[in-house]
């Protein structure tokens, strides 16, 4: 960490405008780093205005390019977008995201989008804390949209998409009989459905098992059908159609009080999954937790598990 500006320092110029200022602060949020804590309760506090949107699927599914598609799209609009990728194989930055570099330049050159990657595997908070703290993060900058790009792999991975207002599952088309999303078990995660690269003559079938899926799975009594929508982001066909699909599900959300009752179920995982990394870094990363020679114990059996994590949370300090 370069020390001469604090975090919360730079939250307030990134505030203020300066794309550096907020890539140096995602830099740390990423590392784990203390020092970052008191910029992000700042970030929380004046969070909250952003609709988050959780996009995930498969890897190799088309979620980067489709996410490039929809920022186009949202910037369209008049709105501004953010988008975090969490460690991606193809990153943003890297990909030839067919041949459209042109588009995407103009997309990255433009102030009202931020676009970012983060590839935080082995990084000491966690990917979880990361995404989530980089997300408070563009929240309180004031992006109207924040987009957050996960793989559909890892429990990880798929509660960070779930911890959003709106989740989009991607389903490609092909390969095999099944829909891949059931596969990966996130099928059931999707307020929104999208099967990707309908420009490929592979994909109605795709559409029509996932639609014939829904019919069979989807609650009724919920009050909202996640649709099945097919874009390309070759052809740019249904992105428009995605667009309004999310933002009648924030309209539904809102007027049904379900949009309510899932912020609690977010905060929830976020009090929770904090308490965890807080347990985790104080035993595991901390040398004087006392953690070694409680587990000399539990191995020799002189503790059982349950007593000895009973005595570490006991234990004053840190
Ligand atoms: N034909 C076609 N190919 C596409 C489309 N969208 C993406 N692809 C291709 O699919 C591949 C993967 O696209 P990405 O957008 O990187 O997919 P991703 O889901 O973000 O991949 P990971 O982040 O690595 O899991 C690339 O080779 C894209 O060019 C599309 O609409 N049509
Ligand atoms: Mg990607």
């Amino acid at each position: 960490v370069d020390s001469e500006v604090s975090s919360l320092q730079l939250l307030s110029r990134a505030r203020a405008g300066e794309a550096a200022a907020l890539g140096r602060l995602l830099s740390r949020i990423e590392s784990g780093a203390d020092e970052v804590r008191e910029a992000l309760a700042e970030a929380y506090r004046a969070g909250g205005r952003a609709h988050v949107l959780g996009i995930t699927g498969v890897p190799g599914s088309g979620k980067s390019t489709l996410v490039s598609r929809l920022a186009q799209a949202i910037r369209r609009e008049g709105s501004t977008v953010a988008v975090l990728a969490i460690d991606p194989s193809s990153p943003f930055s890297g990909g030839a995201l067919l041949g459209d570099r042109v588009r995407m330049a103009d997309v990255a050159l433009d102030p009202g989008v931020f676009i970012r990657s983060m590839a935080t595997r082995g990084a000491t908070g966690g990917l979880a804390m990361a995404a989530l703290g980089g997300t408070d993060a563009l929240d309180a900058c004031g992006y109207g949209t924040v987009i957050i790009e996960t793989v559909g792999v890892g429990q990880d991975e798929v509660e960070i998409a779930r911890a959003s207002q709106c989740t989009i599952v991607v389903s490609p088309p092909g390969l095999g009989d099944d829909v891949q999303a059931l596969k990966a078990g996130i099928l059931e995660i999707a307020d929104i459905h999208v099967v990707s690269k309908c420009d490929r003559a592979d994909a109605q079938r795709t559409i029509a098992d996932l639609k014939a899926v829904m019919a069979l799975s989807s609650d009724p009594s919920s009050g909202w059908r996640p649709p099945v929508i097919a874009t390309s982001a070759q052809t740019g066909e249904g992105i428009d159609e995605l667009l309004r699909a999310v933002r009648e599900h924030r309209a539904f959300q809102s007027s049904s009080g379900l949009g309510a009752a899932r912020l609690r179920r977010i905060a929830e995982y976020r009090a929770l999954k904090t308490a965890e990394d807080l347990v985790r870094r104080r035993f595991v990363l901390d040398r004087n937790g006392g953690l070694a020679d409680v587990v000399e114990r539990v191995a020799r059996r002189e503790l059982d598990p349950f007593t000895a994590a009973q005595a570490l949370l006991d234990r004053k300090g840190a």
